[in-house]
């Protein structure tokens, strides 16, 4: 097993319901640790970067529309294979679709507005954290 870094967002509508902690129990409880977390409330410039791979999709602009709408927590989350682990957790895209008891399942209403984002590999999660975190706000363990 691979000790991995990935990128997770608590997204606008799920900080809007209140869920922060309820989410990163799920997370703690699966043996994923916080070793990088803020609070923001990401300007469009910041959304449109973030999400530049979806830039031709139809959806963009009602994604950063969503996406700068409210405040989000930002975390970078460590564990064994953690990437995969957060999309499990996570749940597919669209809610009608994730498995029950997943995040998306229990806590998001439509594909457009679905809770939570995580990285979808170990390359793009380098690539996610490094967008929000500098290398001094990582902290991990120590105990
Ligand atoms: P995320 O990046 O936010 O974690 O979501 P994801 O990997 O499960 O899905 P992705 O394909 O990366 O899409 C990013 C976000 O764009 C919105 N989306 N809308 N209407 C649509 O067909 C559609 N497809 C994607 C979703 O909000 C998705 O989370
Ligand atoms: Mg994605």
């Amino acid at each position: 097993m691979a000790l991995e870094r990935t990128l997770s967002m608590i997204k606008p509508d799920a900080v809007g319901k209140n869920l922060i902690g309820a989410i990163y129990s799920r997370f703690e409880s699966a043996g994923l640790r916080i070793v990088a977390a803020k609070m923001m409330h990401l300007s469009k410039e910041q959304a449109e970067g973030f999400y530049a791979e979806h830039k031709e999709r139809p959806f963009f602009g009602a994604l950063v529309g969503f996406m700068t709408s409210g405040p989000i927590m930002v975390t970078a989350l460590e564990g064994e294979n953690a990437v995969l682990k957060h999309r499990e957790i996570m749940g597919a895209t669209n809610p009608a679709e994730a498995l029950a008891g997943t995040l998306r399942a229990d806590y998001a209403e439509t594909i457009d507005e679905n809770a939570v984002h995580g990285s979808d590999a170990v390359e793009s999660a380098g690539r996610e954290i490094a967008y929000f975190f500098s290398d001094e706000e990582l902290c991990p363990r120590t105990r």
